[in-house]
Order: C-alpha cells, then sequence, then structure tokens
C-alpha cells in the first residue's frame, strides 16, 4: 500500500443536484428519520431492537462485549438458527405459498417458481443428505455452483445444520478454488456439472476435480445435474439428486450460538493471499436483514426484489440469500449475463416479473448507457420503486442515466457502501428520508458511526478529504480473518487507534454528506495534490460522448504523477481527431487544470476483476509500460492486450 498522505486530498468536484423523497414512499417508509435519533441516544439499544426482527431461541444476555478489541462478541448468549429465521417461520406464520424465488436461467424459456414451503422443504432435504454425508456443526463445507437455485438451498442447509459455508465463484479457477478449499479444510464440495454462460453450457466439474485432487481435507463431493453434459467420477462424487432427492423432508433445526462461525468468504484483494474473512450469526443475521428493511422499504406482500449479484460475492450472501429471506421477499434469480440472448434482458425480465426493486453494480449501469437508452425504452419499467447501487463509487452521470432511463425519472436511488468485511450497508440514504445526491453515499445507517479521518486519525472537516474510518463495532462486522488473527489486526486495525481502517478514500461535503473517492491505493499525486480517481473519471464520464472511464497515476518526471485516462465511448459516438483534447479539456473545465489529463486512450474494453470492479493496477502496469502483473482475478484476459496494443501505438 502506498503511504500518501491523504489530508489534502482534493475536494474537485461539485455537485449540486438534489432529489426530494417521492411523497407517497415517505409517507409509508418502514424506516424514518426518527430511527437516526433512537440510534444516537442509544446504539445498543438500536441494535437490540433490530434484532428483535428475528426468531431467538435463547435470547441474549449482552448485546455487545468489545473487552478485546478488535475481537467483537454480539448478543452473547443468544441462540437462533438462520435457516429457520429466513424459511420456518415465513411458513408458520402462513406465508408457505408465497413465492421466495422466480428463477430465470439463462436459455430464454428455462424458468422456476419456488414457493418458501418448497425451499423448506428442499433445505430440509440438504440438510440431512449433509448429515448423511458427515457434516456436523463447525465443518466447512465450500461451495462452487452456478446461480441455480440449489446455491441458496445450500448455504441454507449449511446455516440449519451448523456447517459453515465457503462459497467460491464459479468463474473461478483451480489455484482459486483448491486455495480456498485448502485454506478453510473443507470436508464437503458442493458443485455442479456446470451452468450457462452466454448461450454454452460451460462445465465446473473438471474445475473441482482438479482442486480436490489438491485438497486433501474433501471427503465427499455433492454434484447437480444442471446442464446434463458428461462428467467424470470419482468415488468422493455423490449427485444432489441421489442424496438430496432421497432424504427426508422432517428436520427440526437446531438454534446456534450469535457467534458460532456462519460463513467465510475470500476477498481477492490485489496481490496478496486472499482473505478468509469470518461472518457470525447473529449480529451478521440482524444487520442484513435489518439494512435491507430499511434500504429499499421491503414490502414482503407486494414487491418483486431483484439484485443482480452472483451468489459467489458477499452482496449475493447478503442481498440474495440472508437479508431478502430473512424479510420473506419475493426475489428473482437470474443466472445469466446482461447480454443474453440481447441486450435487453434485465428489462424483459423487470417487464415480466413487474420487478420493484433493483439493486445493480455502477460496471453494469455504464455498460447499459454505453449500449444506448433505446434498449430499456422499449420495455416496461414502470413497476420500479427503488434503484440500488453497489460495488464501486457511482459517477453523478451513470447515476442520473440510471434515475432517467431505469427509474423513469422518479424512483430514489440508494447507493450503498460497504463491503465483505462490514458484512451488510453501513452508508446509503434511506429511501423515504433522504434528499439524495447524484453520487454520494452520503450517511452513515442508523447505528453505524463512519467517518472521515486525516492522518492523524482526526475527524477531517466538512469540506474535507481523507481515509473513511469506522469508529464503533457494529453487529455484522468481520470477527477475523480465518485462521490469521495477527493479520486481522495489521489490515484493519493499525493504520489508526481503536478504528476499523476501510482501505477507501472519501471526502465530507459542506452539508456534512459522505462520498466515496475509490480506494486509497489508487488515489494520485499531482505536483503535489492528491487527487482522487474516481473524482477525473466523473467528470470524464459527464462528457455526452463518454460511458466509462478509469483513471490511474503515471509517474511523470515533472509532476511526480501524471493523470492517465482510459475511455470508453457510448455506442452511437465516433471518434474524431479532436476528441482526445476536448475530453482533457472538459475534465480541466470541471475540476481545474491540476486534473486535466497528461494522456487519454479511447479504448473498446476495461479490465474488471469479475465482480465488476475496475482494476486500475493493471492500467497503472500499462501505462508505465511494465509488464502485467498478477491477472488472474480478471474476468477477460483478452482486453489488457488489446489496450496494451493501444497505448504503444498512442506513444
Ligand atoms: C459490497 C462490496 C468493497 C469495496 C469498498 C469500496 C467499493 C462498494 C461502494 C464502493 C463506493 C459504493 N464499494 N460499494 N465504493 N461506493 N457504494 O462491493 O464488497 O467486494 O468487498 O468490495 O468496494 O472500495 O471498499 P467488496
Amino acid at each position: 500500500m502506498t503511504d500518501t498522505p491523504q489530508e489534502t486530498l482534493a475536494n474537485l468536484l461539485t455537485e449540486t443536484r438534489r432529489f426530494d423523497p417521492p411523497p407517497a414512499l415517505a409517507a409509508t417508509a418502514n424506516v424514518t428519520a426518527e430511527a437516526y435519533e433512537q440510534a444516537s441516544a442509544d446504539r445498543l439499544g438500536f441494535w437490540e431492537q433490530a434484532a428483535r426482527r428475528l426468531h431467538w431461541g435463547t435470547d441474549w444476555e449482552q448485546t455487545l462485549d468489545w473487552t478485546n478489541p478488535p475481537f467483537a462478541k454480539w448478543f452473547i448468549g443468544g441462540k437462533l438458527n438462520v435457516a429457520y429465521n429466513c424459511l420456518d417461520r415465513h411458513v408458520e406464520a402462513g406465508n408457505g405459498d408465497r413465492v421466495a424465488i422466480y428463477w430465470e436461467g439463462e436459455p430464454a424459456g428455462d424458468e422456476r417458481v419456488v414457493t418458501y414451503a418448497e425451499l423448506l422443504t428442499e433445505v430440509k432435504k440438504a440438510a440431512n443428505a449433509l448429515t448423511d454425508l458427515g457434516v456436523v456443526a463447525g465443518d466447512r463445507v465450500a461451495i462452487y455452483l452456478p446461480m441455480i437455485p440449489e446455491a441458496a438451498v445450500a448455504m441454507l442447509a449449511c446455516a440449519r445444520i451448523g456447517a459453515t459455508h465457503n462459497v467460491v465463484f464459479g468463474g473461478f479457477s483451480v489455484d482459486a478454488l483448491s486455495g480456498r478449499i485448502n485454506d478453510a479444510t473443507a470436508k464437503v464440495v458442493i458443485t455442479a456439472d456446470g451452468g450457462y454462460r452466454r448461450g454454452k453450457p460451460s462445465a465446473l466439474k473438471p474445475t473441482v476435480d482438479e482442486s480436490v485432487a489438491l485438497a486433501p481435507s474433501v471427503e465427499k463431493v455433492l454434484v447437480v445435474r444442471r446442464t446434463g453434459e458428461d462428467v467424470a467420477w470419482t468415488d468422493k462424487d455423490v449427485w444432489w439428486h441421489d442424496a438430496v432427492g432421497g432424504a427426508s423432508e422432517d428436520h427440526e433445526a437446531q438454534d446456534f450460538d450469535a457467534e458460532h462461525p456462519l460463513f467465510i468468504l475470500y476477498t481477492s484483494g490485489t496481490t496478496a493471499k486472499p482473505k478468509g474473512i469470518l461472518h457470525t450469526t447473529g449480529g451478521y443475521l440482524t444487520q442484513a436483514s435489518y439494512t435491507h428493511h430499511a434500504v429499499f422499504d421491503l414490502k414482503p406482500e407486494s414487491d418483486v426484489y431483484w439484485c443482480t449479484a452472483d451468489i459467489g460475492w458477499v452482496t449475493g450472501h447478503s442481498y440474495i440469500v440472508y437479508g431478502p429471506l430473512s424479510n420473506g421477499a419475493t426475489q428473482v434469480m437470474y443466472e445469466g449475463t446482461p447480454d443474453t440472448p440481447h441486450r435487453g434482458r434485465f428489462w424483459e425480465i423487470v417487464e415480466k416479473y413487474k420487478v420493484t426493486l433493483l439493486y445493480t453494480a455502477p460496471t453494469a449501469i455504464r455498460t447499459f448507457a454505453k449500449w444506448g437508452d433505446d434498449i430499456p425504452a422499449k420495455f416496461d419499467l414502470s413497476s420500479l420503486r427503488i434503484l440500488g447501487s453497489v460495488g464501486e463509487p457511482i459517477n453523478p452521470e451513470a447515476w442520473i442515466w440510471y434515475r432517467d432511463n431505469i427509474g423513469s425519472g422518479k424512483t430514489p436511488i440508494v447507493d450503498t457502501w460497504w463491503q465483505t468485511e462490514t458484512g451488510a450497508m453501513m452508508i446509503s440514504p434511506l429511501p423515504g428520508v433522504t434528499s439524495t445526491k447524484p453520487g454520494s453515499a452520503q450517511r452513515p445507517l442508523p447505528g453505524i458511526a463512519a467517518d472521515v479521518v486525516d492522518d492523524e486519525g482526526n475527524s477531517v472537516p466538512n469540506g474535507g478529504g481523507g481515509y473513511l474510518v469506522l469508529r464503533e463495532p457494529w453487529p455484522s462486522m468481520l470477527r477475523t480473518i480465518w485462521g490469521d488473527d495477527q493479520r486481522f489486526i495489521d489490515t484493519y486495525w493499525s493504520k489508526f487507534d481503536a478504528m476499523y481502517f476501510a482501505g477507501d478514500g472519501a471526502k465530507r461535503d459542506d452539508d456534512g454528506d459522505i462520498w466515496l473517492l475509490g480506494r486509497v491505493d489508487d488515489v494520485m499525486l499531482v505536483s503535489g495534490h492528491n487527487i482522487s480517481t474516481t473524482e477525473v473519471e466523473s467528470a470524464l464520464v459527464s462528457h455526452p460522448k463518454v460511458a466509462e472511464s478509469a483513471v490511474v497515476g503515471a509517474t511523470d518526471p515533472i509532476t511526480g504523477q501524471g493523470i492517465v485516462a482510459f475511455v470508453i465511448l457510448r455506442g452511437s459516438v465516433e471518434p474524431d481527431d479532436g476528441l482526445t483534447t476536448e475530453l482533457r479539456n472538459h475534465v480541466a473545465a470541471k475540476l481545474g487544470p491540476i486534473a486535466k489529463p497528461r494522456q487519454i486512450m479511447l479504448v473498446p474494453e476495461l479490465p474488471k476483476t469479475r465482480s465488476g470492479k475496475i482494476m486500475r493496477r493493471l492500467l497503472r502496469d500499462v501505462a508505465e509500460h511494465r509488464s502485467l502483473g498478477d491477472v488472474t482475478t480478471l474476468q477477460d484476459s483478452a482486453v489488457m492486450d488489446l489496450i496494451s496494443q493501444g497505448m504503444d501505438k498512442g506513444k
């Protein structure tokens, strides 16, 4: 990590647009402004009340134990079952016939409708099957599945029997999968023969076979038949339809301690060994459930919710599985990509299921903007009432595009900042309360103590920039890095005394609202000024010809670092000779001459991680004419060849 001083993080972009909550939404909102007051008067009391939204078999004796920081314990002595909270209690309350999942496969016409009662039965059977395979509470189970209902069933079955799941994204390779299985010493792997990707079956089982050969802890592999393609078979393999299909439908959920490990999820980081982020039971479910209820204003009887993330990421864990299901939501789950079989697939799905709440990522929004406004315009999107964003800072112009083209110019947008490590949303507008600002996540949610501090850990005044930190423990915080307490302390708790360091740069505007400015490793130092990549990218995206951009600081003999911008144009735009000059001048006009890019490269694609985040590190390698660093987390490695070729030409 670069040790760039942040106190002078320049505050360049100004944004004056404001959007008040629609009055009808504000009038019936699940959470009102009072929640902020309650939480600031009594933070622990506030979280106790949020925890009361769940069913506890045994009440807790103490809300928080913070006597051994940074190792927190929440709801000490309390016991609950996560699967019971997500399923049984809704069925017992008479809502068994409510649809839990409208599943839409990638091949058009491949669909399933799963009610809460049906999902419960499947989870009970899978829980029995896992028990029959020798899995007991505390064991780790790796899950490597496509986006099919069995992925949620597998996670909930683990939770039901107290096994700790470790979901690995279905696109990862043997190295990544075997590394994660070994780090977690998983006893069982749950996988499928394959999934569908861009219209074709894509095998998963061969990667599992190779990984299991490198992972001595694995005793059994449970295989879902999804594509029906031939697979090699070993003596550890068991078909899901045999083991789960033949299992008993009776299973009584046993309660587990609030601090029982629920899951491990690996974050890829940049180059270092992946970190196994450990989440536990009671605090995690409390915050995942409460934030989903508050930020999406979920009305389980009438809303249809859709989160487009993959279950292999934390967003899929907290906002496809645990948050929505604990709240009794009806949701869409989609297996495929946004452009299969055509670029209107997302909007076709919104129209078909009358989706009311949509949660997606800036990378997707910018791609849709690039494809053109005419595509969503062909569909009826009038059912939508709240739009969410997560994963990266959303550029103000992408935010406006989202609101205008997807939200009919009237839906609130909730820009939710959080991390794998935080487990659940931390900073976000509340849709019935907040007057929103395009590009800002704005305010810590009730019960969350987020702050922006300078190098010494002092809060910056309004108008200042620095590091995002969390000053108080929160229920869904990571408890440690699996097997490495010291790395947990070093990574998150050593930069500042008694504060969690998130690794993101941020600024506070004149109203005190928070703007996320990207990872601090990406901050540029130009002629002695710290400039955030996010602000320069947002200035570029505010030009009508630009769909997306990525900005890096490349070593410069005169200025220390020079700004190099990689730009993707909107679909219909033909570049002319003057365009790059026009864009450089546009940035200078928006942000000031200090932020004017030294060089602009027009590129067809940008390097992204598999969860859609721009990998600026690789672009920095290109801009400084170095050979590329680790590309294993890259979604599409051909992208880098295209960009490097263009860079050489533009030298
Ligand atoms: C949920 C998730 C975490 C990092 C985080 C930050 C970036 C996520 C954001 C955002 C600005 C938002 N990030 N949401 N930046 N605004 N609304 O993405 O978790 O994959 O662990 O990534 O993503 O940089 O530190 P994870």
